[in-house]
């Protein structure tokens, strides 16, 4: 495990992004990283095989780290006596030193893990980092849920500090990277596409907002800043993201007529809510009860939503 621990800190260097960084070094031990359940990379096992490859560059898709410049699919990279059991983006069984894949090879000529034990996120990630390997599954509706929008301000004005967070409810990492934002209802125009690779961890919160100073937005740690166009109606409106094939990942329509109508609080989706069909509903949410730290207003943003008053 020293080895595999001194890896992980190596991959940390090789990463793009913070949150890519967290991704990198999500190892089953040490959910503190990411604040991802310690149960994540077990569980994934249950999900990843099926859809690895298969949705390759379908757009919107998770990766497992910052790497997979190249490569693609691992299957590809096996001779004619590829009998591994499980390519090198699936969770699953330890894989064979020279079972015909040349980046099984690499992998566990750096970590005997992967060959010896089980191949685990970490053997996936190593497989990006190692081997340019393109490891990706789909993203799909309800993966993504739309959980606290800041829509009205108060310590600052709206131009500067509108922002919404998104929760990834997924076993899997996704790169919001090629998504788009929809920002009203049936209006073409009103589209801003994701054009960096913005990670939301399994489990994690990722911030949107209009503007990323947090000396002028209310002090609000930014994920991604959308363009000014992206503006959010005080009163009622519409808001998605979709993914690069134009399919909706969640949507959902707020109206102050519900009775919901904060200033200077955020729009809190109660956590017993989290899922984008809950949140269809105003009558999940309620205002934010939490100062932003070193703010004024109130929301979480990035963190878990308030527990909203029965
Ligand atoms: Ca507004
Ligand atoms: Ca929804
Ligand atoms: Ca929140």
């Amino acid at each position: 495990m020293k080895l595999r621990t001194a890896l992980l800190g190596s991959s940390i260097l090789l990463c793009g992004s913070v949150a890519a960084c967290a991704m990198a070094v999500e190892p089953e031990d040490d959910a503190s990283t990411t604040g991802t359940p310690a149960t994540t990379s077990s569980v994934n096992a249950a999900t990843t095989g099926s859809t690895t490859s298969a949705t390759q560059g379908a757009g919107g898709s998770v990766t497992a780290s910052a790497g997979g410049a190249g490569g693609g699919s691992s299957s590809s990279t096996g001779g004619s006596m590829n009998n591994c059991a499980h390519d090198v983006c699936t969770l699953g069984i330890a894989l064979t030193l020279g079972c015909g894949d040349p980046c099984v090879d690499t992998v566990c000529g750096q970590d005997s893990y992967c060959c010896d034990t089980e191949w685990d996120q970490t053997c996936i990630d190593e497989a990006v980092d190692f081997c340019s390997a393109s490891c990706t599954v789909a993203v799909l509706p309800g993966d993504l849920v739309i959980t606290e929008i800041m829509n009205n301000p108060s310590a600052v004005a709206d131009t500067a500090g509108e922002w919404f967070e998104l929760h990834n409810v997924s076993q899997n990492p996704i790169d919001l990277q090629g998504m788009s934002i929809l920002h009203q209802a049936n209006m073409p125009t009103a589209v801003e596409t994701i054009a960096q690779s913005v990670v939301v961890p399994s489990g994690g919160f990722v911030v949107l907002g209009v503007n990323g100073d947090t000396t002028v937005n209310g002090n609000v740690s930014l994920d991604y800043v959308y363009s000014a166009t992206v503006s959010l109606n005080n009163t009622t409106d519409y808001l998605a993201i979709q993914d690069a094939t134009a399919v909706i990942i969640d949507e959902l329509t707020y109206s102050e007529t519900s009775g919901l109508d904060p200033s200077g609080k955020s729009r809190n989706l109660d956590p017993s809510f989290m899922t984008a069909l809950d949140n269809d509903s105003d009558m999940h949410f309620c205002e934010a009860t939490s100062t932003i730290v070193g703010g004024m207003d109130q929301g979480t943003p990035g963190a878990p939503n308030d527990i909203c008053p029965p």
